[in-house]
């Protein structure tokens, strides 16, 4: 293996316009690795900062100052060792120093170098213990948006088609059927309105939570019957955003926890609900709790804003059985190692794990590779627009899609 030689950093724009850290790693055999790092919206309030104060400027002087020093000259496949210098380099709990954007970026860009060198594909360089690579992740595929994600939409801020095949191209080619179907009732319902699409890519229009999640179901058994393939429906209802003063304000209704539960339930076994993201505000371990016990094997209870893929939310997370599934997001914590850590604990505690976009991304597939070196049980990347679809297609490729 070889030492890292060149680290460089750049001002690129994501998914949304926004501008974000661009990292480019060279080692001295010349293998390269670049990365720029997603954005949320919605982000949780135990996230790392994801930029110093100051913006991507201050964080592209920081990479100059502080991170490359610390870096050139270090074994590019020493990634422990790399995010290490990277926590030395900002020195704060929460990136706040160099901006956990910026980690991500180094961090990431310093594995594609190091699989690059090794000639090995990114997913191998990642791979937990025991992950072969052979059982890929279900789609959760973005059909509608609402929430921070879309003007106008519902409440609820993703309406998804959890496509579970076994073959990842049945996955994607039934999620993405669900998405045609549900733009074609939308387009029939409302002939004459202009619809949109959101930042993941998913419709938007001028529908309630109910109704949404109405057109959506009906779209799953749909394709379901079309295709014979496994695809149901699913929610991040990422509750935070919509959660004041004790309780959840949706526009049809505002319901305490306990109502909120009863709701969910209810909701679980009227439309057959696979996956439930974030469906409580992320400092209610204890309804996440019951909810997982109430829905049992029949739903995935999801924690995002929940865990921040932190260790430590983790920890109690799993001490209270909060939920039975965790979504990664490497940027909420700031480097691979420290996502390992939370990934390898989820794994020994018997949860699933969702590998996850951000609602601003950018046109890579370093995802799809996490997720199969996870051996992760969901993909959660979006359906359309180019940086969802550069995550759909590198998904196909390691499942050796092939024709003719
Ligand atoms: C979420 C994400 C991605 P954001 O809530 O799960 O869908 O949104 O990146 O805005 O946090
Ligand atoms: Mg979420």
């Amino acid at each position: 293996m070889s030492r890292i030689v060149t680290l460089s950093a750049r001002r690129v724009y994501d998914s949304r316009g926004v501008a974000t850290v661009e990292t480019t790693v060279t080692t001295e055999s010349g293998a390269v690795g670049q990365v720029a790092a997603p954005s949320g919206a919605s982000t949780g309030a135990h996230e790392v900062q994801a930029l110093p104060e100051g913006g991507v400027s201050k964080a592209l002087r920081e990479v100059a100052e502080r991170v490359r020093p610390r870096l050139l000259g270090v074994e590019v496949a020493d990634q422990v060792g790399v995010d290490a210098r990277l926590h030395e380099s900002d020195g704060t709990p929460d990136f706040s120093a160099i901006g956990g954007n910026t980690a991500t970026a180094v961090s990431l860009s310093v594995a594609i170098a190091h699989a690059s060198e090794a000639r090995r594909p990114l997913w191998q360089v990642l791979a937990r213990p025991g992950v072969r690579g052979t059982v890929f992740p279900a789609i959760v595929g973005n059909c509608l948006n609402g929430g921070r994600h879309a003007i106008g939409g519902p409440d609820i801020q993703e309406f998804h088609a959890i496509s579970s095949a076994k073959d990842p191209s049945d996955s994607v080619r039934a999620a993405l059927e669900v998405h045609k179907v549900v733009g074609e009732t939308l387009h029939a319902r409302w002939p004459t309105h202009a619809l949109g699409r959101g930042d993941e890519g998913g419709w938007v229009a001028p529908v309630g939570n109910l109704e949404a999640l109405e057109i959506l179901s009906e779209a799953c058994r749909t394709v379901r019957d079309r295709l014979k393939l496994p695809v149901a429906p699913g929610l991040d209802l990422a509750a935070s955003e919509f959660y004041r003063d004790g309780k959840y304000r949706y526009r049809e209704q505002a319901l305490d926890a306990e109502g909120q539960l009863d709701f969910l339930v209810g909701l679980v076994d009227r439309f057959g609900l696979t996956y439930l993201e974030d469906p409580f505000d992320e400092e209610d371990f204890d309804s996440f709790g019951k909810l997982t016990r109430a829905v049992g094997t029949k739903a995935m209870v999801v924690g995002d804003d929940l865990f921040t893929t932190r260790l430590s939310r983790l920890r109690t997370g799993v001490d209270r059985k909060a939920t039975n599934s965790i979504l990664i997001k490497v940027n909420q914590v700031g480097t691979l190692t420290d996502t390992f850590e939370t990934v390898d604990f989820a794994r020994s505690s018997g949860l699933t794990t969702v590998a996850s976009h951000r609602s601003g991304d950018l046109p890579e597939g370093w995802l799809s590779h996490l997720a199969v070196g996870i051996g992760a049980a969901g993909l959660k990347c979006g359906l359309l627009g180019g940086e969802r679809a550069a995550k759909l297609n590198e998904l196909l490729r390691l499942g050796g899609a092939h024709e003719g």
